[in-house]
């Protein structure tokens, strides 16, 4: 007898509340597990002793991480800024590093900030109704650069892909999303060094 869950499903998406009609895992990242993250660790720290803030949640459809599989949900970046550092998530690669993603905005302001493993950068702007593709081989966040609005995007990716988080962990991203005079601007990041000159 086939399974339920192997007969085709569909569910409701909306930016605003019930976001998902139907989900099997709610995840929550808050300012506590982001630690190294952030560039101004006297502001996250300063920060952290006043609020553990939620940054970002994460709305995940399960299915079996194989291949042929496809995992989606939808992810919640909250507003906010560490010193002048947008709110953002972790970021990673996948551990299968020829897998891309789909990223849909639903709502709100930011950009995805993606690089290669050999350094290659690319910054491209998010808002509701923008579909961004991102390429295998290209790790990826999500930043937040509107004052108020949450960043809503729902993703879709291949089941088999896997996270890799420690190299964005250790030299972050090439690029930073910073405020300035109101506006987002990109700074170069004094942590990142070229690939080739990293142990
Ligand atoms: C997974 C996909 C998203 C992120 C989510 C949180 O491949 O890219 O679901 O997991 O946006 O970001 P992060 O970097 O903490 O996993
Ligand atoms: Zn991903």
């Amino acid at each position: 007898m086939t399974h339920p869950i192997d007969r085709p499903f569909s569910f409701g998406l909306a930016a605003s509340s019930p976001l998902l009609e139907r989900y099997d895992n709610h995840l929550t990242r808050r300012l506590a597990s982001m630690a190294g993250y952030y560039l101004d660790s006297e502001a996250y720290t300063a920060q952290l002793a006043q609020e553990n803030s939620l940054v970002y949640e994460v709305y995940e459809i399960r299915r079996p991480e194989q291949a042929g599989e496809l995992l989606s949900g939808l992810s919640i970046l909250h507003p906010g800024k560490v010193g002048t550092e947008y709110f953002m998530t972790k970021g990673h690669f996948h551990a299968v590093l020829e897998t891309g993603e789909i990223y849909h905005c639903l709502n709100g302001r930011g950009a995805l900030v993606m690089e290669t493993p050999e350094g290659e950068w690319a910054v491209e702007a998010l808002h509701p109704g923008q579909v961004l593709y991102v390429p295998p081989r290209w790790a990826h966040r999500s930043v937040n650069t509107d004052p108020t609005e949450d960043l809503v995007t729902f993703f879709v990716y291949p089941g088999h892909a896997g996270h890799d988080y420690g190299t964005i962990e250790k030299f972050g991203f090439r690029k930073l999303l910073v405020e300035q005079d109101g506006q987002p601007i990109l700074l170069d990041n004094p942590r990142w060094h070229p690939p080739e000159t990293r142990r």
